[in-house]
C-alpha cells in the first residue's frame, strides 16, 4: 500500500482529499500536513497530520523520512487573483516549494502529484476545445507558475525518473472549504449567497465561459490519476480535465430552478475579469479520457441539485 504525503492538506481540495484518500488507502497510510492546527478540523483530528511549512525543506524531508512516504501530493499554492496582487510571494510558493518536493521526490524516490491548471493558457491559443498540446503563453503570474511547474515536472520526469503526473483542473466546485482567492471562485460563492440571500452580485461578466468540475471528479481525476498504468500514459505534466463548461448566468438559471426567486446582478472586477478572458472557454480532455479513462459523474444539473442540498443542511448547522 502507498504511504501518501498530502501538502496544503487544509485547503479547498485538501480538506476533501485527506478524507478520500484516507477512505481509499486507508487512514494508516495517509499523512496530511499544513501549516496550521485548526480546532475541530476532521484533517488534523482523524488521521496523521503534520504541521510542514514547504518553503522549509528540513519539515518535508522529515515527514518523509518519518512516515516511510513513497508519494506526494503536493498541493500547496496561491490561485489565480492573489497571486496577481503579490507575484513574487505567487512564484516562491507555487515553483518554490515543487522544486522542494522534486528534489525530495528524486532523492528519497517517490512519485509526485501536483495539479496544474486552465491557467497555463493566456494568449496565441484555441480558446474552444483547447487542445491538449497546445502553445502556453500565460498572462498571470499564477498561470507562469503553473507552466513552468509542468515543465518542471517532466524535467524531473525524463530528467531523474521521477514519477510526476497531473491535471490541468479547471474551476473546482465544493462545499466543504471556501477557495481562497481564484477567479473562478464566484461559481461556488454564488451557492452560498443563493441559499443565505437568494442574490449574487458577481465579479465575472455574462457570457464569460469557463471551465468547471464538481469536486467529487476531482477527487476522482487524482486518484485514477495516479493509479493510471505508466505504460499507458504518453502525457504526463499536465491533462486537460473538464467536466462542464458555463458563463454565470447558466449556473444562475440552474439554481432558479431550485430557489426561483434567486437573482443575479453584476458588479464586475476588472482584474479578475481579464484573467477569465484569458483563459479556455473549454478544454478539449481526449487524452485524458484515452490514457486513464477520465469520465466525470457530474454536469451543471446534477452538481447544482448536489450542492444546494448539501449547503442547506451545512448552512442549517452554522
Ligand atoms: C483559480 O481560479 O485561480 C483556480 C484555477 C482555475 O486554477 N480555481
Amino acid at each position: 500500500m502507498r504511504k501518501i504525503l498530502i501538502t496544503g492538506a487544509l485547503g479547498q481540495i485538501g480538506s476533501e482529499l485527506t478524507v478520500h484518500m484516507r477512505e481509499v488507502y486507508g487512514t494508516a497510510n495517509v499523512v496530511a500536513s499544513g501549516r496550521r492546527t485548526p480546532k475541530g478540523s476532521v484533517v488534523v483530528e482523524d488521521g496523521i497530520f503534520e504541521l510542514i511549512d514547504t518553503s522549509d525543506v528540513s519539515q518535508i524531508v522529515n515527514a518523509v523520512k518519518k512516515h516511510k512516504i513513497d508519494t506526494i501530493v503536493h498541493l500547496s499554492a496561491i490561485l489565480s487573483a492573489v497571486g496577481e496582487s503579490d507575484p513574487v510571494k505567487a512564484w516562491d510558493v507555487n515553483v518554490g516549494s515543487l522544486l522542494k518536493v522534486l528534489e525530495i521526490a528524486r532523492e528519497y524516490n517517490c512519485s509526485v502529484f501536483t495539479p496544474s491548471s486552465i491557467a497555463v493558457f493566456g494568449v496565441g491559443y484555441q480558446k474552444m476545445k483547447t487542445p491538449q498540446d497546445e502553445y502556453q503563453r500565460p498572462t498571470t503570474m499564477y498561470g507562469v507558475t503553473k507552466s513552468s511547474g509542468e515543465l518542471l515536472c517532466d524535467y524531473y520526469s525524463k530528467r531523474f525518473g521521477v514519477d510526476t503526473r497531473g491535471v490541468r483542473f479547471p474551476g473546482l466546485i465544493s462545499n466543504v472549504t471556501l477557495p481562497g482567492g481564484g477567479t473562478t471562485d464566484y461559481a461556488v460563492h454564488i451557492y452560498y449567497e443563493a441559499i443565505k440571500n437568494k442574490k449574487y452580485s458577481s465579479f465575472i461578466n455574462k457570457g464569460t465561459y469557463m471551465d468547471m468540475m464538481y469536486m467529487p471528479d476531482a477527487l476522482d481525476a487524482i486518484v485514477n490519476l495516479i493509479e493510471a498504468d505508466p505504460a499507458k500514459l504518453i502525457h504526463r505534466n499536465a491533462f486537460n480535465v473538464t467536466a462542464m463548461s458555463f458563463a454565470p448566468e447558466h449556473v444562475a438559471d440552474e439554481i432558479k430552478k431550485h430557489i426561483p426567486e434567486f437573482e443575479i446582478v453584476y458588479d464586475v472586477d476588472p482584474v479578475k475579469q481579464a484573467i477569465a478572458e484569458s483563459w479556455p472557454d473549454s478544454l478539449d480532455d481526449t487524452a485524458a479520457r484515452e490514457e486513464w479513462d477520465w469520465n466525470p459523474k457530474y454536469n451543471l444539473q446534477t452538481m447544482t441539485s448536489d450542492m444546494l442540498s448539501k449547503l442547506r443542511a451545512k448552512l442549517k448547522n452554522e
